[in-house]
């Protein structure tokens, strides 16, 4: 059976996706410096770092942490790592340095997790550096003066779930709720924050009264402070946020398919898969993901917020090093495409992103051109008065047209990269036409050849991703959202899908439709997200010639995340 809101979308959604367009944000100076600063860095670091994701010799699933909760480690039990914190290696100007290497113009970290433990002298507890560990050093002030002698906004990350705090659940809540804001209050005096960045607002003793009350508490305490959305109870379950209080929304681990029009929003997310340092988790992604994704973050209108975790000896991982200085290379020449940048007029552009300033449109090519073909800029009708990449901003590159599009010859500057970013300097504001989808069809050998560039995606969360220069259909964390192409068949097909999918993730139903006609696979392990495999999925047949459109959409026994799918292919029975 199909999920009913799967048929009901199939019939009234757009036949394909608008631009993303302009958010119509408040008019808030206060905000101005976060909209153009773009990419920041997000610091986990507590006493988890002694364990390190690694319980009684076991490797503890999930980040690490959480810990205490997935390990189901008593309070007794986990008082003890905070005697075994004492991170000598610590130095804040190198890691505000290692910021700025990388271009990021901001910084959060955590002033207290979820196990409650706090990273500065704390008035009000003893579970803090100075009262439970022998490191005697307030990380807060270390790390606060330090961002301003190197010119980098300091943001403190606080959560309001507190593991260890014994009034923090239950009737004697009121009682943490005092704590909490004599705490916050505490951070804020003494340390200035530019931005207060809260967590843990999920359990059901934090109310959207207590929300409002923090917020209004922390702007009365620094009236240009900006406070993210989980201070209240705005957010919907841990995707895409609204908000309610709060001035940004903060999807955690994911890039909204076409933002969050409307709202300011930043994107956190893990270098691995742990927020904490975690001696098991391998699982780095490449800088050149980084890159694809910090633009296509941008291009959507939201900020990036990516994360590190020292160790418990107060280092950061040699691999997040060398990534964040291989991104530090790469936004030193195409800074300009990224800060202070607008939003994409584009609803989607196959070999890439797009990010504007007033007059300019920054091109960001994921995928290889070769040298003598062009790059099709779909339904751009403005003159263009001067194209040149970036890293090259003497070349000028000559441009013609093609009806609507805008055809650029990029010569010898097509190569494969992270991302190729071309200036276009155009007169006026940016005219786009949206060029609807074209319907397939079959090649010589009466192949029908449905690629990710070509889908039409329908949903909140799934969208296409550039890896390895080929574009898959990703992102795809919603039950109900699905991918369909228009194509123009008619007889019986066997149907091939190229995919991947991750092993926590296999298993998952997909179904190919085709009017009445279907086919189902079970979603294999491919090893990673990375890994394409084409899977044989059955047959379909199609009774009239004409277009028709082919669906892909998530069946039964959803995993959480479907898989990436690069093509789809109909193969013609004979
Ligand atoms: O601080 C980072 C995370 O620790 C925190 N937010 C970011 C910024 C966060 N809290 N909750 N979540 C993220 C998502 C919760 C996931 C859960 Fe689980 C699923 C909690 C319990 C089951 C992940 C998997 C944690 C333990 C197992």
């Amino acid at each position: 059976m199909l999920h009913p809101s799967f048929l009901t979308l199939l019939f009234v959604a757009p036949l394909f996706a608008t631009p993303a367009s302009q958010p119509a944000m408040p008019d808030d100076r206060r905000m101005d410096w976060w909209r153009q600063a773009r990419f920041g860095m997000f610091i986990h670091w507590g006493i988890y770092s002694v364990p390190a994701g690694e319980w009684k010799g076991k490797t503890v699933d999930g980040p690490s942490e959480w810990i205490m909760h997935t390990a189901q480690i008593p309070i007794a039990e986990y008082e003890p790592l905070a005697a075994r914190f004492n991170p000598k290696h610590f130095d804040a100007a190198k890691i505000v340095g290692l910021a700025r290497t990388a271009g990021m113009k901001y910084l959060v970290i955590t002033s207290k997790h979820h196990d409650g433990f706090c990273m500065w002298d704390a008035k009000e507890t003893e579970w803090d550096v100075f009262g439970a560990s022998p490191f005697h050093r307030d990380v807060m002030r270390e790390m606060s003066d330090e961002c301003r002698k190197q010119g980098i906004r300091f943001g403190v990350y606080y959560s309001i779930m507190d593991w260890r705090h014994p009034d923090a659940r239950g009737e004697n809540f009121p009682k943490y709720a005092e704590y909490l804001r004599g705490q916050v209050t505490e951070l804020i005096e003494n340390y200035s924050p530019d931005i207060l960045w809260f967590d843990g607002e999920w359990i059901e003793e934090w109310t959207p009264a207590l929300g409002d009350d923090l917020y209004a508490l922390c702007r009365e305490l620094k009236p240009d402070i900006i406070v993210n959305n989980r201070v209240g109870k705005g957010r919907v379950g841990m995707g895409p946020s609204k908000t309610s209080a709060g001035d940004f929304g903060t999807p955690e681990q994911e890039i909204p398919a076409r933002g969050i029009p409307g709202y300011d929003w930043e994107t956190c997310m893990t270098f691995n898969d742990s927020w904490g340092y975690k001696t098991a988790d391998h699982n780095w992604k490449s800088s050149e993901r980084i890159i694809q994704m910090l633009a296509d973050i941008a291009s959507k209108g939201g900020n990036f917020l990516l994360n590190i975790g020292p160790t418990s000896d107060g280092e950061v991982p040699a691999e997040s090093i060398e990534r964040l200085e291989e991104v530090g290379e790469w936004m030193k020449v195409n800074g300009d495409s990224i800060y202070a940048t607008g939003p994409s007029p584009f609803g989607r552009l196959s070999w890439g992103r797009c990010t504007t300033a007033p007059g300019v449109l920054y091109l960001h090519v994921f995928s290889t051109i070769s040298p003598d073909s062009m790059l099709v800029v779909p339904g751009l009708r403005n003159e263009v008065l001067r194209a040149a990449p970036l890293e090259a901003p003497a070349t000028v590159l000559p441009t013609s047209r093609q009806g609507d599009d805008l055809l650029v010859a990029t010569g010898p500057y097509a190569r494969s990269g992270a991302d190729l970013v071309l200036r276009l300097e155009i007169a006026g504001a940016p005219d786009v036409i949206e060029v609807p989808p074209t319907t397939i069809r079959a090649d010589g050998e009466g192949v029908l050849q449905l690629r990710a560039d070509d889908a039409t995606l329908i949903g909140d969360r799934v969208q296409t991703q550039i890896q390895g220069g080929q574009t898959d259909i990703g992102f795809w964390t919603s039950p109900e959202d699905f991918a369909r192409w228009e194509v123009d068949a008619a007889g019986r097909y066997s149907v091939e899908l190229d995919l991947a999918c991750q092993p926590a993730n296999a298993g998952g139903e997909a179904i190919i439709r085709v009017g009445g006609s279907e086919c189902r696979i079970t979603v294999p392990d491919t090893g990673s997200w990375t890994q394409f495999r084409t899977v044989k999925a059955g047959t379909i047949s199609v009774q009239a010639p004409g277009p028709v459109l082919v669906v892909v959409a998530p069946g039964e026994g959803f995993t959480g995340a479907l898989m990436n799918l690069r093509e789809v292919r109909l193969i013609p029975e004979r």
